[in-house]
C-alpha cells in the first residue's frame, strides 16, 4: 500500500558526527550563537519553561553563565513579571532605593549594628527624613563606638563627607572613585541630593566575575519566559516588564489557530517571538515569516508521553534537520528542544542544524531549580514533571495541548511526574554541558556553532554500533561528571 511506504526519522542515538580534518582545539571553540533575530548569547543553552526547572533562581544562574533561562508560565501575570523583574535587576549596578538599606541619624549605634547585621549589609547610607544623604556609617566607623560609647548615634560616628554619584555612572567610573577615595560605596543621588540608588565594590566587583554573562543592551541580565498561545495580554505585560524573548508555549505550534494568535502577539510587542514546537518542514515554512526564532521537538522530552498518547512525533534528528532547511534560508535560528541527555545529543542536534539546544531534565536536579532534594534508598533526587502531566496541569498551563481545563478534573496527560539525581550547581552541570559540545567541535573542525551547522556529516549508527559507543564489558568504578548509565 502506498501508506506504508514512510520516511525514516531519526533520532540520536541514531546518529554520530564524522570526524574531520581538523585544526580547532576544543577550549578554543566559540559558543556564541543567535537563539533568536536580535538576541546573541555566549553559550548555546536554554533551560526549560518547566514549573521544575526555570524560575528566576535558574535564569538568573543560567544568564551569569552566558546562556537563558526561559520562565515557565504556571503563574499569573503579576508573579510573572515579578520574575522577569528578578532577574533584570539581579546584576544590577545601581541597587534600587527600595532595596538599599539606610540609616537615620539619630540611631543609635548598638541599633545600626543589629540592623546591618540583619540586613547583611556592611554599610549603609544616612539619610534624613527627606531622603537626604548625611553621611554613610559602616562598620569601620561604628567599632570604636561598639567598645564605649554604643549609646552615641550614628550621627557622631558616620563619615559625613560623602562621594556621592549621580545616576548615569558607568561600572569603569565606579570603580575608580572607589579607588581614588578608598570607599566601599557610593550613594548614588538626584539633582536635590535625595538617594536613588546605592553602588557598591561589592556588586561591581560581582559583575566582572561573570564576563560572558548573557546581558541586554542596559548591562540587564537577559531572560526568557513563556506564554501560552492565546495569552495577548500577558505577552505585552512580560514586554514592558523588559523580557527579551517571548516563547509561545504549544505541543503543536502547526495548529493554524496558533499561528494567527503568535502573529498577533509578535505585532504588539517588541521582545522577540519564538514559535514552538514544531516538528516539520512545513511548520517551518508556515511561521518564518515572521517568528524571530523556532523551536523543535514533538515528543522528545524526557517527561514526555506524546508520542506514546496520541501516536504522534517526530525523532528529534530529522525534525531539527528539515526545520532548521527551511528555517536557514531565512535567517530564523532554529532551536532544539527535548530529548537531550548527554553533551554529545547537544553536538549532534547542532550538527542538525540547530543554533542553539532547550535542557530541561539535565537542568532539574540543580540547586537553582525549583523544589527540595529528595532521598530515596539513600540517593538525591529532585523532583521533576513534564507541563503536560497531570500535576502541573492542575496548576495551569493545560492549553499548552490545546485542550479546555476538564471540569472534572480528568485530564488526559501528555506526560510524567518523575524525579532526577540531584546534581549540585547550575554552573558545574552547564560546564559539562558546554565542554563537550567544544569537544564536539573539535572532532569536525568547527570553530563557530555556524561552522558546526555547516560542516557537520553525520553517520548511521546500528544498534552493536550504538552499544560500542557506551562504556561496555566494564564495571563502572567511579562515577564521572559526564555520564551515568541510563
Ligand atoms: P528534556 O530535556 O528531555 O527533559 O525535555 C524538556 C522538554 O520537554 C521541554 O522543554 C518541553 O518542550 C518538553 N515537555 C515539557 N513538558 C512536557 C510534557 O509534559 N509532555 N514535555
Amino acid at each position: 500500500s502506498e501508506k506504508l511506504r514512510v520516511p525514516e526519522a531519526l533520532t540520536f542515538d541514531d546518529v554520530l558526527l564524522r570526524p574531520r580534518e581538523s585544526r580547532v582545539e576544543p577550549d578554543e571553540a566559540d559558543l556564541t550563537t543567535n537563539v533568536s533575530k536580535n538576541v546573541e548569547l555566549n553559550v548555546p543553552v536554554l533551560s526549560a519553561a518547566m514549573d521544575t526547572v526555570t524560575e528566576s533562581d535558574l535564569a538568573i544562574a543560567m544568564a551569569r553563565e552566558g546562556g537563558l533561562g526561559v520562565l515557565h508560565r504556571n503563574t499569573d501575570t503579576d508573579e510573572a513579571v515579578a520574575e522577569v523583574q528578578r532577574v533584570k535587576r539581579a546584576d544590577e549596578l545601581v541597587i534600587r532605593r527600595e532595596d538599599v538599606v539606610t540609616a537615620n541619624p539619630e540611631q543609635t549605634i548598638d541599633e545600626v549594628d543589629a540592623m546591618m547585621e540583619r540586613a547583611g549589609v556592611s554599610g549603609a547610607p544616612v539619610v534624613n527624613d527627606d531622603d537626604e544623604v548625611l553621611g554613610i556609617i559602616s562598620g569601620t566607623d561604628i567599632r570604636p563606638y561598639l567598645e564605649v560609647g554604643d549609646e552615641d548615634t550614628v550621627e557622631e560616628a558616620m563619615t559625613d563627607e560623602v562621594i556621592t554619584a549621580s545616576e548615569d555612572l558607568e561600572a569603569r567610573d565606579a570603580l575608580e572613585l572607589m579607588y581614588e577615595h578608598k570607599i566601599e560605596r557610593v550613594p548614588i543621588v538626584d539633582a536635590e541630593d535625595r538617594l536613588v540608588g546605592l553602588v557598591t565594590m561589592q556588586g561591581v566587583l560581582a559583575r566582572r566575575e561573570h564576563e560572558d554573562a548573557a546581558r541586554d543592551a542596559d548591562g540587564h541580565l537577559r531572560v526568557g519566559a513563556a506564554v501560552g498561545p492565546f495569552e495577548i495580554e500577558r505577552a505585552e505585560a512580560l514586554d514592558d516588564a523588559g523580557v527579551d524573548v517571548l516563547f509561545i508555549d504549544c505541543a503543536h505550534a502547526h495548529n493554524l489557530n496558533v499561528i494567527d494568535s503568535a502573529r498577533e502577539i509578535k505585532e504588539s510587542v517588541d521582545a522577540d517571538v519564538v514559535v514552538g514546537n514544531i516538528g516539520t518542514r512545513e511548520a517551518a515554512e508556515d511561521v518564518v515569516d515572521f517568528a524571530d526564532g523556532v523551536k523543535v521537538g514533538i515528543g522528545p522530552g524526557s517527561i514526555c508521553t506524546t508520542r506514546v498518547v496520541s501516536g504522534a512525533g517526530m525523532p528529534q534528528i530529522t525534525a531539527v534537520a528539515e526545520v532548521a532547511d527551511v528555517a536557514v534560508q531565512h535567517d530564523v535560528p532554529v532551536i532544539a528542544d527535548g530529548g537531550i541527555r548527554y553533551s554529545g545529543d547537544a553536538a549532534k542536534a547542532f550538527a542538525a542544524g540547530a543554533d542553539a539546544v532547550m535542557l530541561g531534565s539535565y537542568f532539574a536536579g540543580t540547586d537553582e531549580a525549583p523544589g527540595r532534594v529528595i532521598t530515596m534508598n539513600g540517593k538525591k533526587y529532585k523532583q521533576y514533571r513534564g507541563m503536560g502531566s497531570v500535576g502541573a496541569m492542575q496548576s495551569g498551563g493545560g492549553d499548552r495541548y490545546l485542550k479546555e481545563e476538564p471540569e472534572d478534573e480528568e485530564y488526559v496527560p501528555e506526560g510524567v511526574e518523575a524525579a532526577t539525581p540531584y546534581k549540585g550547581s547550575l554552573a558545574s552541570e552547564l560546564h559539562q554541558m558546554t565542554g563537550g559540545i567544544q569537544s564536539g567541535m573539535g572532532y569536525v573542525g568547527a570553530s563557530t556553532i555556524p561552522e558546526m551547522k555547516s560542516r557537520s556529516r553525520l553517520v548511521r549508527v546500528s544498534a552493536a554500533g550504538q552499544t560500542e559507543g557506551h562504556p561496555h564489558d566494564v564495571m563502572i568504578t567511579d562515577e564521572a561528571p559526564n555520564y551515568s548509565p541510563s
